[in-house]
């Protein structure tokens, strides 16, 4: 490995946990081969290369939340256009699950506008994912703030993953979200943990925040006693009518840095290629999967706003040599197990 990145890994199966802001800016600083280079070699020694997660997104109950997430097009705050409905019935998302499934995807997330769920919409969802689950998709849902009870609630139903983002550097977020605080974040983040779930927690690039934000982000989640086990690498969709409709657009080339620090500092992490695909070349996405990305958002839609259609997708990844994970494979390392004495 190139000398200029930092080891990965408190002992060729732990990852580190300790990692400090200087180093994380100091991987970003890299030249961008060399963040490359590195990237692509913790990704190899702990993963099947060439390998994809698809997962599917579906919107179990949309806008009206009461919160006020700046980027975010459900907001009612804000006057986006989003139509609000009601929590869909179970026939409906089974229904979506299995086009998803037959699509190719492996994992169907269903995410509801709520600050955090009330008790009989939960026992509906926890519902939904006993249904999906039994179609053989794993499961993952983001609903918003868990109690403890809760989480153990989604868990019981056999919820594979939970989604809840961090989104930025705390100091950052203060200026994105003021109706609930990183504390209340972390919080829903270890009753998820707490209740056997995988974590899926990651953020958003392009909201304005600095290259130090994106940093503080990364360590933040790469200092967590457990890693996540999927991080979303989002790149903010801007939606008109919501308060960062103009934020500045970011160096596609930052963006792929970052994706590349995720996955030096969470080796052993599934990191998503996720929001703002539509917005993105062919080549860029190419980049975020060499920088280490393995994951993606499939299917025309995220949550209410355009993903790039399945065949589209399936020809990317055709053209790149790219096999959705359940497909069968070339490589050889069984994933989140360093192959080859990750360093
Ligand atoms: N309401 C729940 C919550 O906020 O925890 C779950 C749904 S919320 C839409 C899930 C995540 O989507 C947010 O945390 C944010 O990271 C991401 N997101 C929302 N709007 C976005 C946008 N315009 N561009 C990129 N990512 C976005
Ligand atoms: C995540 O990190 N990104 C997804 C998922 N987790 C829930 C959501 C992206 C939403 C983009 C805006 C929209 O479609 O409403
Ligand atoms: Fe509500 Fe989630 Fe959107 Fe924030 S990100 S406004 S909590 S739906």
């Amino acid at each position: 490995m190139s000398a200029s990145v930092p080891r990965t890994c408190a002992s060729p199966t732990d990852p580190r946990h300790d990692w400090t802001v200087p180093e994380a800016v100091a991987l970003f600083e890299l030249p961008f081969t060399d963040l490359i280079f590195g990237a692509q070699r913790v990704h190899r020694a702990w993963h099947t290369p060439n390998t994809v997660q698809m997962s599917t997104l579906l919107s179990i109950k949309t806008g009206a939340c009461p919160e006020d997430c700046a980027y975010c097009p459900q907001s009612v705050r804000y006057q986006t256009g989003v139509a609000a409905e009601a929590l869909m019935g179970l026939d409906e998302v089974l229904e979506r699950a299995r086009v998803a499934r037959a699509a190719g995807a492996t994992r169907f997330c269903m995410g509801a506008a709520y600050r955090s769920p009330k008790a009989r919409d939960l026992e509906r969802i926890a519902q939904m994912v006993r249904a999906v689950s039994a179609l053989g998709l794993q499961t993952c849902a983001t609903l918003g703030m868990l109690s403890p009870a809760q989480a153990r609630t989604l868990k019981d139903a056999g919820l594979d993953y939970y989604n809840h983002n961090l989104d930025s550097s705390e100091d950052f977020y203060a200026e994105i979200i003021s109706t609930r605080s990183y504390r209340d974040r972390l919080e829903t983040l270890a009753a998820v943990r707490e209740a056997g779930l995988n974590v899926c927690c990651g953020g958003i690039v392009g909201m304005g925040e600095s290259r130090t934000d994106r940093a503080k982000l990364l360590v933040t989640l790469a200092n967590l006693t457990q890693h996540p086990e999927s991080v979303p690498i989002n790149q903010l969709v801007r939606v008109p009518g919501t308060p960062l409709e103009a934020a500045a657009d970011v160096d596609p080339f930052e963006f792929v840095r970052t994706i590349a620090a995720a996955r030096i500092m969470m080796p052993r992490a599934q990191v998503r290629l996720s929001a703002g695909r539509t917005a993105m070349s062919d080549e860029l996405q190419a980049l975020a999967f060499l920088a280490g990305a393995n994951s993606i958002f499939y299917g025309e839609k995220l949550l209410t706003t355009g993903n790039p259609d399945v065949e589209r997708d399936r020809t990317l990844l055709a053209r790149l040599g790219l096999v959705p994970e359940g497909l069968g494979h070339a490589g050889t390392a069984p994933a989140g197990t360093p192959a080859h004495g990750a360093a």
